[in-house]
């Protein structure tokens, strides 16, 4: 459970990086929007809540660790770490742009705080299953955090990893899978079903959950019960809306990868900040 406050807070602090992302694509006219505006609540709980970081530190040895498989969602976290500390909010302007240290997709060379680099889907999973095993060989008590897409769960590397951490007993990685519904061609159901998602993960040997990933609450709770694992991984499956936060973009394939112009990006933000207005009226 958290206070009342604490889930306000966590709350407009989501509705915060909706905004930046929405900010930091329009500087550059087109970015992966869709699947960046889905993980927005998420990102919100584990930077300003659940996870153990220090963004003047970010090589801290002791710290989580997140890998956000779906790597095209770097708009997300760059928003995350930016409002976070890590860097000055300025530089997310510089998104993709020549010489940036944002490139579209994560890149652990360039970003302080981006533990690993993705974008070649399905990759992340093994990732994290080899840091959350040397983590634990160094007699860390550290938290790998995994953010998966749902399209990308159609990738046999990540049914490899998920075998490989259940073998493992990989107690402190703990994983999400944005069921957001959609991939670039349309409906996960109509391109190659997941089926039950949260069956199969349980058959491979995770505890696994569903939970509305737009419910700072809900995602909180999960990751404490996720937290008192002693043998197995854990998979947080995620109910969630594709460009959630934005009318024109909720639900549309077309907001996988969506231009937004300046017109757009005023009405953007119009809907979000009408969002934070409902936030702070307690609707
Ligand atoms: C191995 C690989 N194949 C294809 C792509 C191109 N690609 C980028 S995003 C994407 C769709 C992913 O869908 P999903 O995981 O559902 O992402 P989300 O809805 O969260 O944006 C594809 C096919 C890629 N990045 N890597
Ligand atoms: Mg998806």
């Amino acid at each position: 459970m958290l206070s009342k406050d604490k889930k306000l807070e966590l709350a407009l602090t989501a509705n915060e990086i909706r905004k930046e992302i929405i900010k930091t694509i329009a500087s550059i006219g087109v970015g992966h929007v869709g699947g960046s505006l889905s993980i927005a609540d998420l990102l919100a709980v584990l930077y300003f809540d659940e996870m153990r970081v220090d963004p003047k530190n970010p090589k801290w040895e002791d710290r989580d660790w997140l890998v956000c498989s779906k790597g095209h969602a770097g708009p997300a976290i760059y928003s995350a770490l930016a409002l976070r500390g890590y860097f000055d909010k300025s530089m997310l302007y510089t998104l993709n742009k020549p010489n940036t240290n944002l490139p579209s997709h994560c890149d652990m060379k360039k970003t302080p705080g981006i533990d690993m680099t993705t974008g070649s889907l399905g990759q992340g999973a093994s990732a994290a299953v080899g840091i959350a095993v040397g983590n634990r060989l160094k007699g860390k008590d550290s938290y790998t955090y995994l953010i998966l897409g749902d399209g990308e769960s159609q990738e046999g590397q990540v049914w490899e990893a998920a075998l490989s951490a259940a073998q493992n007993k990989l107690s402190h990685l703990i994983a999400f899978l944005d069921n957001n519904k959609l991939q670039i061609d349309g409906l996960v159901d109509e391109v190659c079903s997941l089926g039950d998602i949260v069956a199969k993960f349980k058959a491979f040997g995770w505890n696994t959950v569903m939970v509305d990933g737009h419910d700072v609450e809900a995602l909180h709770d999960a990751i404490e019960a996720a937290k008192t694992s002693k043998d197995k991984p854990s998979m947080i499956v995620l109910d969630t809306i594709k460009g959630k936060g934005v009318k024109k973009f909720e639900g549309q394939a077309s907001c996988h990868n969506a231009n937004i112009n300046a017109d757009l990006e005023k009405e953007c933000l119009a809907d979000l900040d009408e969002i934070e207005k409902n936030l702070r009226e307690g609707k």
